[in-house]
């Protein structure tokens, strides 16, 4: 196999490579140089065995469409660990496991583990390369599916290598598809252990990760939500800057001032689509940073800086459509990798919620498939990998090695009622609380049945890298460092539903009409009305131009329902309690003072 690469004299690397090859003992060792040569050349490897399925060049230019075994198919939350010495490190919400107890028992799964298989090497950088907020990690994997996902979601190659230099330190990242190949064993499309041999593991105190068994999405990809969220977040703390799961955006108004938003949603609220949202309001402008994540330091102004670590989006692909992000589709118009998606009669890609039907074609488990099958043609978790370059509305300073400045946090969830449109927190400290108690509802089966609320805080839940009281307890930390140069925090629910269960705020694009509202916030330039909940507008603060939407329906929005909001309170409260001591006194203070102002 052709490797140009110039490789590295980084001792910790070499090292560690020799190390892993011992104990997997692939057939073949390829360092990766990140190259589209070497991408087109796995891929016709991949068309070659069956695995990867090339799409019409003229629809879907040199973009493929793979299927995963169907138990493979999302993060598995519930294997997935944070192994610290001390459990509590790890806090109430993590799964917990002794590092010695693990590293046993992944020992013995990765002994032998990549026989049959080449074994990759991924020298990656979350953030523009060289970005003083930009961090290094080295994949080493047995899946050449994982190797061309990395290069659309990171900056790979020699490039890497080079600013490592001989002595640079980098995050270890191990990952093996858990499933050798004894000798003359014909390979599957799509190889994955079976889910009780399935590790996602993290350990914080090393900052090393060992991910076994599956080769899906964040399962495997492992810059993304393992190295990225869980892992940065610890460093973070240590370091004293932020990694959240939040998208980034630059909104710019009519007379060209820009303004820089991060917000965190937890998953089926819309984040891709409001990172590429299309203002509705006239004169105004939105261009997309990164969709998910996003690393944040004090810089010498004392402001807050933000950079996207990813290259790439993983997005969900059921339900994008022209209507809910025209900038999602036109992203992905070609070089697309696509995952559990249907493949149509004319070799191209078509999943639920896609603007047109489908006639019909092969299904994401890859069997003859129409919509009258009676199920789903593509999985509900099919994903694309898409070069965040290609967005049409991608901002002119997403790779900014220095960031852009944040203005607006904001947090949300979906509730059909009691919390509504926007509302702004009173200070660094009430929004912290915002963001803790942030929830979503998950849809009760039975229509009798009172929905039950999933606390998801910061929408760090499945990602926060140690115990959640100390990610809180950080951020409080933060707002101190950063004084009056805090970015000032919203809450939103776009998601309220009427009596007669319709959704009453159009969301989308007219989305930016909230926005607004936030920026003329922090300009002063908005009024608004001091709630129990936080200063939130009057109906004459929001920009309604155009929208046909009732004086009622938005009094309703904007309504603040007492009663409804003092039986939320033994929820936060019992949800707290998980915490113990750990749970920051000044967090304790903000239920108290959300307590009062209900009276
Ligand atoms: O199922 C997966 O592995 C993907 S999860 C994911 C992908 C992109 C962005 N966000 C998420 C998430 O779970 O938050
Ligand atoms: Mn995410």
């Amino acid at each position: 196999m052709q490797n140009t690469l110039e490789k590295t004299e980084n001792k910790k690397l070499l090292a560690w490579v020799s190390e892993i090859e011992t104990m997997c003992k692939p057939n073949a060792v390829y360092w990766c140089d990140g190259s589209k040569e070497e991408y087109d050349r796995l891929m016709k490897q991949m068309l070659d065995s069956g695995m990867a399925t090339k799409l019409d060049s003229q629809k879907r230019p040199n973009s493929y469409l793979f299927r995963s075994h169907p138990s493979d198919v999302a993060r598995v939350e519930d294997r997935t660990y944070i192994s610290t010495k001390n459990k509590e490190d790890a806090g109430p919400t993590n799964n917990w496991k002794d590092p010695q107890e693990l590293k046993e028992t992944m020992k013995g799964l990765y002994n032998g583990c990549m026989k049959g298989r080449t074994m990759y090497i991924i020298p990656f950088s979350m953030g523009p390369i060289g970005s003083p907020i930009a961090k290094i990690g080295v994949e080493i994997t047995d899946s050449p599916y994982v190797v061309v996902n990395m290069h659309i979601m990171a900056r790979v190659g020699q490039k890497v290598l080079n600013v490592l230099g001989k002595d640079g330190d980098f995050i270890p990242c191990l990952h093996s598809v858990g499933a050798p190949l004894k000798e003359g064993q014909q390979d599957s499309n799509w190889p994955c252990a079976p889910i009780e041999q399935k590790y996602i593991s993290h350990f914080p105190e090393e900052k090393t990760i060992w991910s076994y068994g599956s080769g899906y999405g964040g399962n495997a990809l492992l810059g993304k939500k393992c190295l990225a969220l869980r892992i940065a977040s610890s460093i973070a703390k240590e370091e004293g800057w932020m990694a959240e799961h939040m998208l980034i955006l630059r909104l710019t108004n009519p007379q060209g001032k820009k303004y820089h938003i991060a917000a965190a949603f937890p998953s089926a609220c819309g984040k891709t689509n409001l990172a590429m949202l299309q203002p509705t309001i006239e004169g105004w402008k939105c261009e997309c940073i990164g969709d998910d994540i996003s690393w944040m330091k004090i810089g010498q102004d004392g402001r807050l800086y933000a950079i996207n670590p990813e290259a790439g989006f993983f997005g969900v692909a059921p339900g994008t459509s022209y209507k809910s992000n025209p900038m999602a589709m036109d992203t992905i118009r070609e070089n697309t990798i696509f995952t559990n998606c249907v493949l149509t009669k004319d070799n191209d890609i078509w999943w639920e919620g896609m603007d047109n039907p489908c006639e019909g074609g092969i299904d994401w488990k890859g069997n003859p498939w129409t919509p009258e099958s009676g199920t789903d043609g593509a999985h509900a978790n099919a994903r694309f990998t898409t070069p965040a370059k290609q967005c049409p509305t991608i901002c002119s300073d997403w790779e900014n090695p220095n960031g852009v400045p944040i203005d607006i946090f904001i947090f949300g969830g979906r509730r059909s009622s009691v919390v509504p449109l926007v509302s702004q927190a009173y200070s660094w400290d009430h929004g912290v609380f915002l963001g803790a108690t942030s929830a979503s509802e998950a849809t009760a089966a039975a229509l009798d049945v009172k929905s039950k609320l999933r606390r998801d805080p910061f929408a760090m839940l499945p990602f926060c890298g140690y115990n959640m009281a100390d990610y809180w307890q950080h951020w409080f930390e933060m707002g101190d460092k950063l004084g009056d140069k805090a970015p000032k925090v919203f809450y939103v629910n776009w998601f309220r539903k009427s009596s007669e269960g319709k959704f009453m705020w159009p969301g989308f694009g007219d989305n930016s009409r909230v926005l607004k509202w936030m920026c003329e916030r922090i300009e002063n330039k908005a009024s608004s009305n001091e709630t129990p909940l936080g200063y939130m507008p009057l109906v004459k603060d929001l920009d309604l131009s155009n929208l046909d939407i009732s004086e009622s329906t938005i009094n309703e929005l904007l309504k603040v329902d007492k009663e409804a909001w003092k039986n939320e309170l033994p929820d936060i409260e019992e949800y707290f309690a998980k915490f113990g001591d750990k749970l920051p006194a000044r967090m304790k203070a903000q239920l108290k003072e959300l307590r009062n102002r209900l009276g």
